[in-house]
C-alpha cells in the first residue's frame, strides 16, 4: 500500500473517499482483476468498457513490446510508419461500407472533437461555410473537451465549466420508462424522439446546421438502446437536410452490441464514426474518427503540397497504439469476438432481467453484451444507493460500474456463462442488501 496518496488527483473520483479506503488493482488477466492484498475480482466492465477481448493478451503485450524495441515514436505530420496504413485498413475493412477514411487520435475525448471539427470544416470545403451549427442529445456524453461537453448532454460534466461552445442545440433524449421499463433489447415505443430534430431545423434553419451526434446507445448516462426505428428516423432527417449524423460509438464499437459497431447492429450508416477503447484493447490509448470516403475526398482539392485538413495530434497513429491496435483486431478476427455478444446476449439478458423484482429495480436495459439497473435513490442522496452498490460487489469479488443510482454491466466479450450466473448473483445480493 502506498503511503502518500495525496499527490495524484484521481480523474471522476470521489477523492476524500477513496483515499480514506483505496481499492487498488495490481494484476489483470482474462475475466479477471486482482487487488494489492490478492483478491480475484470479476470485471464486469471490460476494465472501463475497453478491455473487450480481455485482460493480459499475450498476442498484445507482445506486440507492443516488440514495437517499443523496433521505433519507440514516429511523427505522425509529413511522416508515417507501414503500421498506421495497416491498421488504418483493417479498421476500414470491419467498418460499415463506404467508411473507409480513418484519422487516429488518442482518445475517445479526441475522436469526438475530431469529428466536430471535420464536420464543420467539410461543410466549408464545399461552399456550405454558413453550417457550423452541432446538435447534441441530452444525456449525451462525447468524453470530456470543450466541444465534447458543448454537444454532451451531462449537466454535472457541463455546469462547472463555463459557456461552451456557442452555435449548440440538444434534441430530447430517448428513455420513456412509462412506456419502455424492463424492454428487452430494442424498447418498442419511442421513434417519434427523433422528431426532435425537426423542430430544432425549424427554429435555426437547416443551412446552419453542420451536424447530429448521438451514440447509437447511450452508455455512459446508464445505457439508454435506440427505440425501435429512432435511428432510422434520425438519418432519414439528416439526408433530407444535409446535415451530417455522427455515431459517437466509442462504447459500442469493436462487438459490444453484437456486430463490429452498432451501426451494422442497427442497420443504420453515420457519415462520421467516432471509436477509441476497444480500438486496442484498453492496452494502450488510442482513439480515430471513421469516415465516409466522400467526406475525406471532399477535402482533397487545392495545390498538392497543402495540408487539407489542420488537426492533428503528436501521438496521432502512435506506433505501440497501432501495433497494440493490429494485435488487438487479430485477436477479435481469431476468436470471433466481434459477434460474440450477439451469441451471448440471450443468456446476459435473462441474468440481467432475473433482477426485475428485486427491491426499488425501477428499469432493467439491455442489448448486446450491454446492460443497465435502474435504482430507485435513497430519498434525499441520489447516486448513493448504486455507490453503495458498487461498494458492496467490489467487496463480494465482481466490478460493476455506476452512474447515477443506475448500475452498467459490460463485461469483456470473452465471458461465459458461468461468470454472467457470478455476476448476477453477486450484483443481486449487493441490491438485495441496499434495500
Ligand atoms: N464518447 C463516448 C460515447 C464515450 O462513452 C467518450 C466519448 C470519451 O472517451 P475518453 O477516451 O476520452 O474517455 C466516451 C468515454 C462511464 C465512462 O463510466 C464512460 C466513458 C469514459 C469513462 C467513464 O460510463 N466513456
Ligand atoms: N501545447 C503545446 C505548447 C504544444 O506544443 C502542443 C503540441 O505540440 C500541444 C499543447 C498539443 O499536444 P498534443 O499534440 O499531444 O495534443
Amino acid at each position: 500500500m502506498p503511503t502518500d496518496l495525496d499527490a495524484y488527483w484521481m480523474p471522476f473520483t470521489s477523492n476524500r473517499q477513496f483515499k480514506k479506503a483505496p481499492r487498488l488493482f495490481t494484476k489483470a488477466k482474462g475475466m479477471h482483476f486482482w487487488t494489492d492484498d490478492g483478491r480475484q475480482v470479476l470485471d464486469g466492465i471490460a476494465g472501463l468498457w475497453c478491455v473487450n477481448a480481455g485482460h493480459g493478451r499475450t498476442r498484445i503485450t507482445e506486440a507492443i513490446q516488440q514495437q517499443a524495441a523496433e521505433m519507440d515514436f514516429c511523427p505522425p505530420f509529413q511522416m508515417a510508419h507501414p503500421k498506421a496504413f495497416e491498421l488504418a485498413r483493417k479498421v476500414a475493412e470491419i467498418a460499415p461500407e463506404g467508411m473507409n477514411r480513418v484519422f487516429f487520435t488518442n482518445s475517445g475525448s479526441e475522436s469526438v472533437e475530431t469529428a466536430l471539427k471535420m464536420a464543420i470544416a467539410y461543410h466549408r470545403v464545399r461552399g456550405e461555410g454558413q453550417r457550423t451549427r452541432l446538435i447534441g442529445r441530452e444525456r449525451g456524453y462525447h468524453g470530456v473537451n470543450f466541444g465534447g461537453i458543448s454537444v454532451g448532454g451531462i449537466v454535472a460534466n457541463r455546469k462547472m465549466f463555463g459557456t461552451l461552445l456557442g452555435g449548440v442545440d440538444h434534441i430530447r433524449h430517448t428513455h420513456d420508462a412509462a412506456r419502455n421499463a424492463f424492454s428487452v433489447g430494442q424498447p418498442p415505443f419511442g421513434a417519434e424522439f427523433a422528431d426532435d430534430l425537426e423542430k430544432v431545423i425549424a427554429l435555426h434553419d437547416a443551412s446552419t446546421i453542420a451536424a447530429v451526434i448521438v451514440e447509437p446507445v447511450a452508455g455512459s448516462t446508464g445505457v439508454l438502446v435506440p427505440p425501435q426505428g429512432y435511428l432510422q428516423r434520425l438519418r432519414e432527417i439528416c439526408d433530407r437536410h444535409g446535415i451530417l449524423l455522427i455515431f459517437d460509438e466509442v462504447i459500442t464499437g469493436f462487438g459490444r452490441t453484437g456486430q463490429p459497431f452498432a451501426a451494422q447492429t442497427f442497420g443504420v450508416t453515420p457519415d462520421l464514426m467516432t471509436v477509441a477503447k476497444g480500438l486496442t484493447n484498453g492496452a494502450v490509448p488510442m482513439g480515430a474518427v471513421i469516415a465516409r470516403q466522400a467526406i475525406h475526398d471532399t477535402f482533397m482539392t487545392g495545390p498538392e503540397h497543402l495540408i487539407e485538413f489542420f488537426h492533428g495530434y503528436t501521438y496521432s497513429a502512435h506506433p505501440l497504439a497501432c501495433a497494440a491496435g493490429l494485435a488487438t483486431l487479430e485477436t477479435y478476427a481469431e476468436e470471433g469476438l466481434l459477434t460474440r455478444a450477439a451469441e451471448m446476449a440471450g443468456y446476459f439478458a435473462e441474468g440481467l432481467h432475473s433482477l426485475k423484482n428485486l427491491p426499488g429495480v425501477i428499469d432493467v436495459r439491455n442489448i448486446g453484451l450491454v446492460g443497465g439497473v435502474e435504482l430507485t435513490p435513497v430519498p434525499g442522496q441520489p447516486t448513493k444507493r448504486a455507490f453503495d452498490v458498487f461498494l458492496d460487489c467490489y467487496d463480494k469479488g465482481a466490478l460493476v460500474r455506476t452512474t447515477g443510482d443506475i448500475i452498467a454491466l459490460s463485461p469483456p466479450l470473452i465471458i461465459e456463462r458461468s461468470h454472467i450466473d457470478q455476476l448476477i448473483d453477486i450484483l443481486g445480493g449487493a441490491i438485495r442488501r441496499s434495500a
